[in-house]
């Protein structure tokens, strides 16, 4: 017999057989927002019909605490889609894997080597200054020009990544550099944007621009992990570990000795390319879109900026360079990078998540297969959250005296939460404030003559993307002169 406990299915959006709810969803709004706009009409949570597949759109961070901690382990799947399959070789990634234990082994083991790398955090801060540092020369050298601060700081950013997984780095106008920002940008516009073939996939069977570009530059980018591959195999050794990919070579060859099938470990040569390739696509593009932003939203608020300036200027002053020991050190720092990751939250709608149980988010029942969308853009634009939430305010981070970091609302979430939450969380937070207390320090960020301010709409995809702009980095005076005392204590 029927027990009824109260629980009910959520309010759904209008449905058809085959299209699902495609014609309510047919907006020039990019997902987020318009998710975000559906909640007036339908409430916190609602759901709606992907094709064949069934789809709860969560935009509370009551409901969205209930998915990632509260019963994370029941929401921890992932879907398997056309784009994302073609990317992972079906799954044999991390962030786009489906709940296993092989996942999970992965996960662990990536993690621990990140670990390993942040002993003291030591040989981590050393590389990040080491390219703040060659990013700084670069932009000296462009004094007085509008610059596209993007590929330095794409390139500073690749570096600290490429250190920790192949233990190598590119010059600037390296070749495989070049190719690498080309393939990546092809993957970011074409990847996990629930576009119609990830939503009906037999129209992949169909003449499509988009993924002969995914596999296009999927394929250069397999070509350039073989051969990191191919060269760490050559020169590996048990006794020496210099980087991530090392650390996957021995995981590999210590379960081929004790005889174990490296299938059922998950340990095979797909799964390594596959992970590393996660650990730097991830670590490039997504501390490079937020220093992108931060950069963005500093030119528009020049107040910011100054003050940012007159805390590195008063706590570090001009004859040392800035280091992670300073961190507790810099609130309005701190603060200015909490509120970048608020407005424009990396990965507005996190990567759905998918039930692998029957469950309940709040009053609602929840089907095993059901995905999951957490649309991280209303946690953070909530109204009854945050003031003014279009406005730009690291003071909201800050206690009362301005001294103090603090925590305004619970309906913050920049890196996910729970046992799917973000690995690189503690990486991507050093190099964000050493690269950007290294540039604040040494230039004042404008608009050059003539051109306009950045936009600050975002390019929608599996990252929010800012437009291009360009920039007038100037020396600050004071820097000028500090230079110039650094030569003249050389020459001497
Ligand atoms: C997943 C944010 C940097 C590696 C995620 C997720 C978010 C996120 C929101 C999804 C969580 C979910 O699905 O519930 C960010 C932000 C970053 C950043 C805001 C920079 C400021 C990095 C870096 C790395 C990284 C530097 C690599 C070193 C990963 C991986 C996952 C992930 C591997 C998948 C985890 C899983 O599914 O188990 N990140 N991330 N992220 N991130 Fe990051
Ligand atoms: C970025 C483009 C790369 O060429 C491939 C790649 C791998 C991992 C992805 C990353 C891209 C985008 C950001 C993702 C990351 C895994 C976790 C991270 C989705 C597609 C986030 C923010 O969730």
């Amino acid at each position: 017999f029927l027990v009824d406990d109260g629980r009910r299915s959520p309010p759904s959006l209008p449905s058809l057989p085959i299209i699902g709810s495609l014609l309510s969803l047919k907006s020039d709004m990019a997902p987020h927002l318009f998710f975000q706009q559906l909640q007036k009409k339908y409430g916190d949570i609602y759901s709606l019909m992907m094709g064949s597949h069934k789809v709860l759109i969560v935009n509370s961070h009551h409901h969205a605490k209930e998915v990632l901690l509260k019963k994370g382990k029941i929401f921890a799947g992932r879907a398997r889609t056309v784009t994302t399959d073609i990317l992972t070789r079906d799954g044999k990634d991390i962030a786009f894997a489906d709940y296993s234990a092989t996942w999970r082994f992965h996960r662990k083991m990536v993690h621990g080597a990140l670990c390993m790398f942040g002993e003291g955090s030591a040989s981590i801060e050393k590389i990040i200054c080491r390219e703040a540092s060659s990013m700084c020369k670069v932009l000296t050298d462009l004094q007085n020009s509008a610059v596209d601060m993007a590929p330095e700081l794409t390139r500073a950013v690749t570096n600290v990544v490429c250190s920790l997984c192949f233990s190598s780095a590119y010059k600037r106008g390296d070749a495989e550099f070049e190719a690498m920002l080309q393939y990546s940008q092809g993957i970011l516009d074409t990847v996990a944007k629930d576009s119609l073939v990830d939503i009906f996939p037999w129209l992949q069977f169909f003449p499509n621009e988009d993924l002969r570009i995914l596999r296009q530059c999927v394929s250069i980018r397999d070509k350039l992990l073989q051969k990191k591959y191919e060269e760490h195999k050559a020169n590996y050794s048990d006794n020496v570990q210099r980087d991530l990919l090392d650390a996957l070579l021995r995981a590999k060859s210590s379960s081929e000795n004790n005889n174990t099938s490296t299938q059922d470990v998950g340990l095979t040569e797909d799964h390594l390319l596959m992970t590393v390739g996660d650990i730097f696509g991830a670590g490039v593009e997504t501390t490079t879109t937020v220093l992108k932003w931060s950069i963005a939203y500093l030119i528009h608020h020049p107040q910011v900026q100054k003050k940012i300036q007159e805390e590195l200027d008063s706590k570090i002053g001009r004859d040392r360079h800035p280091q992670l020991s300073d961190r507790g050190n810099l609130p309005y720092l701190e603060a200015t990078i909490r509120e970048v990751l608020r407005i424009r939250p990396v990965s507005p709608l996190l990567i759905p998540h998918v039930a692998l149980s029957d469950s309940s988010i709040g009053e609602y029942t929840v089907q095993k297969g059901t995905r999951v969308i957490v649309n991280l853009w209303s946690l953070h634009h909530d109204e009854k959250e945050w003031k003014n939430p279009e406005l730009f305010d690291p003071g909201r981070f800050l206690d009362e005296e301005g001294n103090g970091l603090c925590n305004p609302s619970l309906s913050y979430l920049p890196f996910g939460a729970g046992i799917r939450v973000c690995l690189g969380e503690a990486l991507a937070k050093m190099e964000l404030f050493l690269f950007l207390s290294w540039i604040l320090q040494r230039f004042t960020l404008g608009v050059p003559a003539g051109q306009t301010l950045p936009e600050l709409q975002g390019k929608f995809g599996v990252v929010l993307q800012p437009q291009k702009y360009k920039v007038d980095a100037r020396l600050r005076p004071s820097w000028e002169k500090n230079i110039q005392f650094q030569q003249c204590k050389q020459l001497k």
